[in-house]
């Protein structure tokens, strides 16, 4: 079979009708994947995958080129973006720490993409992170477009990553496609982020970032364990209706922020077993590659 005969094939990826628009060299990479799956489930024989293959490459450098002059015009740093390897998305993360939503997410879209960890602690207070990251933590996604006071195209703050993974690549469908199941998502990242880890979590964990006298920490400790208890049966009783997802029906980035807390619960030795809606929502995950996958690599187990 003639690839360059493939009608499909022609007006698809030789001859678009409209011209692809490259935002950043990690649509690029997207798109050579995707080209490379579309390859593959045509059934093509290796030499005329091979023949197509030289093609998607004149194609990426092309790409690469109109990558670099829109950097260009937008005063973005062109001179990094060298080749398509180099400018692959690149993630910092720290085992089991909140950067586990974020890569799920990654092993989901299933663009290329680098990691590298930052240990909470000694890697996220080091001062050659905080250069990175003046926030000093983790999750971080570099190649974003933007600046936070750090290092140049890099993008903060879980739900910020999780929601620009799910509209960048949405057909891994990461995010309900109606305003109305993306908003569903957005609560539930919010009340998981900002109420469950950013407040009960952190006052368990970090109780000096809410009082100054060491001799107060163990009263702030029980506060949140006390609060995070009422939001555990808060979240189960939601779970509890019968839903396999976060939002129902739709399995979203919110659903890789419950696994990550449904895990930190085991840490802190709450009896998860008795969140039974939790329990099955955290094996649903965990039977997803991806999400098998993240846990394998990260060296993690939800106990
Ligand atoms: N608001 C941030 C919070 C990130 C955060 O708290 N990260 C923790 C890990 S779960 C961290 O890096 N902590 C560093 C430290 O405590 O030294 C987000 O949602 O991304």
């Amino acid at each position: 079979m003639d690839p360059f005969r493939l009608g499909n094939y022609r007006s698809r990826y030789r001859r678009p009708r409209q011209p692809t628009r490259w935002n950043s060299a990690s649509d690029v990479a997207a798109h050579d994947l995707d080209m490379s799956r579309k390859l593959e489930r045509s059934g093509l024989s290796i030499r005329d995958a091979r023949r197509t293959r030289g093609l998607i490459r004149a194609r990426r450098i092309s790409a690469v080129s109109q990558t670099r002059l829109l950097e260009c015009r937008r005063g973005y740093n062109v001179n990094r973006v060298t080749c398509p390897e180099a400018n692959v998305l690149k993630f910092f993360y720290s085992p089991g720490a909140c950067s586990l939503t974020v890569h799920i997410a990654l092993e989901e879209v299933g663009v290329p993409y680098e990691k590298e960890v930052v240990k909470t602690g000694e890697g996220t207070n080091s001062p050659a992170w905080k250069k990175i990251n003046p926030k000093g933590y983790v999750p971080a996604l570099l190649g974003v477009p933007g600046n936070i006071g750090g290092m140049d195209d890099l993008l903060t703050e879980a739900n910020a990553i999780l929601v620009y993974l799910g509209r960048k690549y949405p057909e891994a469908r990461l995010l309900p496609p109606m305003p109305e199941g993306e908003a569903r998502c957005m609560e539930w990242l919010g009340f998981l982020s900002g109420t469950v880890h950013g407040n009960s979590i952190a006052q368990i964990w970090r109780p000096e970032r809410f009082v100054l006298s060491e001799k107060d920490y163990a009263s702030v400790s029980a506060g949140g364990k006390a609060s995070l208890l009422k939001r555990f049966d808060y979240i189960e009783s939601l779970l509890a209706d019968g839903r396999d997802w976060a939002v129902p029906d739709h399995y979203s980035v919110a659903d890789t922020y419950l696994i990550t807390i449904y895990r930190w619960g085991n840490r802190l030795e709450l009896d998860m077993r008795k969140y039974a809606a939790w329990s099955n929502h955290s094996k649903r995950m965990l039977e997803r590659p991806a999400v098998a996958r993240v846990f394998e690599q990260e060296g993690i187990s939800l106990e």
